[in-house]
């Protein structure tokens, strides 16, 4: 039996019909950029999830940080006021992999063979791998009052993310398409300027506990707003690898985790 077994809500998202559930979910990807499969827990799944992602929580690194939307280094090269070198706040907590209990749901379904086959099947890739050092591959992700995520495009070309539980108000994930095609070297300078500055009429989705996301974070200009509730936004991130062996990089695991091992 496969380990995600009565975890994932296998009739409503049957993960291991290959032909024709995971198709349908990888047309979507290629239409709108995102796939967004609501109830992709069953209720208990969710329910023990919450618990343990609460239990966690004081245990959390949280981290404060400036990054402009490439999340590197202010470039020399560009002028100061440039879209690509503009200074934008992150904050939030993170309980690292070595922290999630071993038996935890998040492990059950991030080690599944049926759900790696379909996320396979829906990136159009042969394999997909975890990270190879302790701290990066399952990581909850806390963001109290105030807390929030710039605006930025991921590192990874793909991200996954499973919300346990979304703050009352604020904590919205507000993304923008077509601003950067990475394969094709391409940015699109003027479009994150108008974001940046708040003319440009972004997307926001209204993610639901038990939600589970993918998206091409790579390409994809995303955010997420300040949570204004004293209800913490918690979401869970599986991670893996178009490579074996990758570790995620020495700086952003001090950044994230506060430790590299
Ligand atoms: O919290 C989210 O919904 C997105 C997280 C994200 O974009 C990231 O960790 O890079
Ligand atoms: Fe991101």
């Amino acid at each position: 039996m496969d380990n995600a077994q009565n975890i994932i809500d296998i009739k409503r998202h049957p993960i291991d019909n290959l032909d024709e559930y995971a198709i349908r979910c990888r047309n979507k990807l290629l239409k709108n950029s995102i796939l967004i499969l609501n109830n992709f827990l069953t209720k208990e799944a969710l329910i023990v999830l919450q618990q343990e992602a609460k239990a966690l929580q004081n245990k959390a690194f949280y981290c404060s940080q400036t990054h402009n939307v490439l999340l590197n280094k202010k470039s020399l090269l560009l002028e100061n006021n440039h879209p690509c070198n503009i200074n934008l706040l992150s904050d939030k907590g993170c309980i690292p992999h070595d922290l999630i209990p071993s038996d935890s749901h998040l492990r059950s379904i991030y080690t599944s063979e049926k759900f790696q086959k379909f996320i396979q099947c829906v990136l159009s890739t042969n394999k997909i791998y975890p990270y190879a050092d302790t701290l990066s591959s399952i990581n909850y992700n806390y963001y109290q009052k105030n807390q929030q995520l710039g605006w930025h495009f991921d590192n990874a070309s793909f991200a996954i993310t499973l919300m346990i539980q979304p703050s009352t108000s604020g904590g919205n994930f507000q993304y923008v398409v077509n601003a950067r095609n990475l394969e094709k070297n391409s940015i699109n300078v003027s479009l994150i300027d108008s974001v940046l500055k708040k003319k440009y009429p972004v997307q926001e989705l209204n993610i639901e506990a038990g939600t589970l996301v993918l998206f091409y974070g790579r390409n994809y200009l995303h955010r997420v707003t300040p949570v204004t509730s004293s209800i913490p936004r918690i979401l869970a991130t599986l991670n893996y690898n178009h490579e074996k062996n990758l570790e995620l990089a020495e700086n952003a695991r001090l950044t994230f985790f506060g430790r590299l091992h």
